[in-house]
């Protein structure tokens, strides 16, 4: 099976985490995008969606799907999204695709994190994928040499604003041990809007795509 393939078998499987007649929260990337498509198919049955990116949002309308503003909306019963790490705990890196701040935003509002992702994407120890960290502008330099400190290094990513106006510092070359400190640490550098490990706030079920079919984690 291609891994495009395995997104497609962890997308459809999502649509049995759906719970009928509520809001539910769609990322962003290529796994989410498959998720999106097959979404479209039962559209009838959800309220509407709050996406975590703009590229989402215009998917989903572009499908006629119901797309809310997150303030206009009291709960969301289930979010689910891709991930470029995973551990066996559940703790993600994410934001490969710049999406980090809102796809944390609609996790935190969510009361349940379905992560889909096809098998490459579960590691043992998180951190050979660059972690994304979204930083205020005029802070890029500073927040890059605090990033050193931690002992990481961090890349800006030229050309690329955040839907929220901001730049990406990817960090590369860190092991990390303890995803949950280190999330903490890295939210008190000044000028960091966010960090792209989900780890306080984990994934509460992974439906990884398989040669063998879809592997739950929980
Ligand atoms: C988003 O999409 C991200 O947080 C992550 O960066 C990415 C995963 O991409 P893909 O599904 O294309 O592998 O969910």
């Amino acid at each position: 099976m291609t891994p495009d393939e395995k997104k497609q078998q962890v997308a459809r499987a999502a649509l049995e985490h759906i719970v009928p007649g509520t809001v539910i929260g769609v990322g962003t990337g290529s796994t989410a995008n498959y998720f999106v498509d097959a979404l479209a198919q039962i559209k009838n049955k959800i309220e509407g969606t709050v996406a975590s990116s703009n590229a989402t949002a215009e998917r989903l309308k572009s499908h006629g799907i119901p797309v809310f503003e997150l303030n206009s909306v009291d709960e969301i019963s289930v979010y689910i999204d891709g991930a470029d790490e995973s551990n066996r705990y559940l703790h993600l890196i994410k934001g490969g695709g710049g999406a980090l701040t809102r796809e944390k935003i609609v996790a935190a509002v969510s009361t349940r994190f379905v992560c889909i992702a096809d098998d490459s994407k579960l590691v043992d120890v998180l951190g050979k994928f660059p972690l994304p960290v979204e930083v205020i502008p005029m802070a890029r330099s500073y927040v890059a040499r605090q990033l050193v400190k931690l002992g990481g290094q961090p890349i800006w990513r030229e050309g690329v604003t955040t839907d929220n106006g901001n730049v990406i510092l990817d960090v590369h070359h860190l092991e990390i041990a303890e995803p949950v400190k280190l999330e903490s640490e890295i939210n008190q550098i000044v000028g960091v809007v966010t960090n792209g490990l989900f780890a306080k706030r984990p994934a509460d079920i992974l439906l990884l795509g398989t040669d063998t079919g879809v592997k739950v984690l929980d």
